[in-house]
């Protein structure tokens, strides 16, 4: 088979797009293809040398004529040498905004016919696609790249319910590293946080953006443990961080609820928990729920966006209404009380796990997508 040479553009900081972008980069690599990161630092999760991987480094001119420093320039002119430099026959670009527009005008700017894939993941149709001053710009985007994914059939409606690209858009699920996210002995670490052997562990993985709906999952918790002894790991950091500290106080929680921040070796975690809960009101995916499903966590989501398409309802877990907190502890409750049914549930996860989101298989369909446009 032809070894491509493939640049990849994400945001490289914590964040999902960021961590499928890497992610799929290591993999095509690990198949035998040159890979080409151009972003503003190292993705966080290239933690590891690879002889196939490069990284460019798009540099942003801070002088001071400039009110706001120009990245998305200095982005497409990182791109535009790269195309030319190392003779790309793929730039893809995790992440609408203003990754789609700036690998366009790389292409001009390169005057090489480097086949431009796009992937949508979420906030850069959900949020943005809702700013007036952005949508033409996002439909640009979308519409001149050669291809375009979505990493849910319900992020695939959304764009075209919002912005109506005359484009096709194919849905490719997210994946994750299937020889990380499996179940792994870390009993050691319940002693280490003072959780009982008696309790049930609930576990929450987000940025703690307001979107995310944290407060309802410790409300749900509050439920969850007046029936039970239970704790609630709250995984992440961000803006609504505050108030659910404030939040957990109130509720008199403060023994029960442990912070982490942001963390590494989830699959630890994943693998001392009993639930996952992401109640979102946004969520094109839920790449979190994807890692607990691998490590066997049975998960409760919102019946909002792409969770219902993660998540087996009555399955491997349960889709709630948005904010129905009495719904989502009762059927929390049921499944955490009932050993035989959380078994069912903890195998048919990793069951679907290993499956619908086959890593192999997503960075095959990927794979395909280059090569039948550059045929
Ligand atoms: O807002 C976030 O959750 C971060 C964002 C990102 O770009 O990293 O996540 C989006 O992309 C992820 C990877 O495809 C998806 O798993 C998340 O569901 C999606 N977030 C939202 O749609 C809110």
């Amino acid at each position: 088979m032809r070894k491509l040479k493939i640049g990849i553009t994400c945001y490289p900081t914590v964040g999902g797009s960021g961590v499928v972008a890497t992610e799929l980069g290591k993999m095509l690599a690990e198949k035998g293809h040159e890979i080409h990161f151009i972003s503003s630092s190292i993705p966080f999760r290239l933690n590891k040398i690879y002889h196939n991987i490069y990284y460019h480094q798009v540099e942003v001119n801070q002088y001071s004529v400039f009110q706001y420093p120009p990245y998305d320039i200095a982005l497409a002119s990182k791109m535009a040498e790269v195309i030319n430099r190392e003779k790309l026959d793929v730039l893809h670009v995790h992440y609408a905004m203003p990754h789609a527009v700036c690998a366009i005008l790389a292409k001009q700017m390169a005057g090489r016919d480097v086949k431009i894939v796009t992937t949508l993941h979420g906030t850069d149709i959900s949020v943005l696609g809702h700013d007036p001053s952005l949508t033409d710009a996002i439909k640009f985007g979308i519409e001149k790249s050669d291809a375009v994914t979505a990493v849910s059939n319900a992020l695939v409606n959304q764009t075209y319910e919002l912005i109506n690209p005359d484009k096709q858009i194919e849905t490719v699920y997210n994946f994750i590293d299937d020889r990380v996210y499996r179940k792994t002995d870390a009993q050691h670490l319940k002693s280490e946080f003072g959780i009982k052997e008696n309790e049930k562990v609930i576990i929450h993985v987000s940025n703690f953006r307001a979107v995310k709906r944290v407060q309802d999952v410790v409300k749900t918790f509050a439920k969850i443990s007046s029936i039970m002894p239970a704790k609630l790991l709250l995984v992440g950091d961000g803006p609504e961080m505050t108030v659910i500290c404030k939040l957990v106080r109130q509720l008199a929680l403060e023994d029960q609820v442990i912070f982490l921040g942001k963390q590494e070796n989830l699959e630890e975690l994943y693998s001392i928990s009993d639930l996952m809960l992401l109640l979102s009101q946004k969520e094109s995916f839920g790449l979190v729920l994807l890692e607990a499903m691998a490590c066997g966590v049975p998960c409760i989501g919102t019946n909002i966006g792409g969770i219902p398409e993660v998540i087996q309802d009555g399955e491997t877990g349960f889709i709630c209404e948005l904010g129905n907190i009495s719904d989502i502890a009762n059927k929390a409750i049921s499944l955490l009380e009932d050993s035989q049914l959380h078994q069912q549930f903890s195998h048919q996860s990793i069951k679907l796990a290993e499956t619908k989101f086959k890593s192999e298989a997503i960075v095959q369909q990927y794979e395909e997508l280059y090569f039948r446009l550059l045929n």
